[in-house]
């Protein structure tokens, strides 16, 4: 396994559309290693193969969610091939998003918050489900990178641009630490 580094913004690559896996290879099982490990040492709760730039439609997730109060998260991951939204509520949900593509931002963002969702396992066997709560506000994040769009995009400009010089200041301030 191999930790992977994640492009940031503004790189071009992640405006990139993905294109759809033909086949679950044991190349493509040995990429999805290399990115949970990737994502678990960012850490984060979701990666689409884009971040670590590669242009296929695989995302991997783990919400990491504590079993109790106080507990050791126990991880649950899930991998997503080719995923589709068949369907999704008219109701809605606002999240304060992240990004290990534009790191340390956070701001709302509002999303539907159930989806029918359809995707290939790692096995390269066919799932049907309907997601709600965190787990569909992020899927549908990464299934946004599929599209070479990110969280920032579905804020409004002046909120945007807020987060970019937030980055800015914060890269700024850490290339001085590091002189
Ligand atoms: O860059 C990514 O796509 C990963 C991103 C996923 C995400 C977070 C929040 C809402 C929607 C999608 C992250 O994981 S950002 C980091 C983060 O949220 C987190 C990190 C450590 C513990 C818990 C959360
Ligand atoms: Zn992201």
């Amino acid at each position: 396994m191999a930790l992977l580094p994640i492009i940031e913004t503004p790189d071009p690559l992640l405006r990139q559309i993905s294109s759809p896996v033909d086949e679950v290879t044991d190349e493509i099982r040995a990429l999805i290693a290399d990115m949970f490990e990737t994502m678990y040492a960012a850490p984060g709760i979701g990666l689409a193969a884009i971040q670590v730039g590669v242009p296929k439609r695989i995302l991997v997730i783990d919400l990491q969610e504590p079993e109790e109060e106080g507990g050791e998260p126990v991880r649950e991951p899930l991998v997503f091939i080719n995923p589709e939204i068949v369907e999704e509520s008219e109701t809605v949900q606002l999240y304060s998003e992240g990004c290990l593509s534009i790191p340390d931002q956070y701001a709302d963002v509002e999303r539907p918050d159930q989806v029918l969702a359809r995707w290939l396992d790692e096995n390269g066997q066919s799932h049907e489900e309907e997601l709600d709560g965190l787990l569909a506000i992020c899927l549908q994040h990464e299934m946004d990178h599929l599209e070479g769009i990110l969280f920032i995009d579905h804020l409004s400009r002046l909120k945007r641009e807020m987060v970019l010089k937030k980055l800015a200041k914060q890269r700024k301030e850490r290339t001085k630490l590091a002189a």
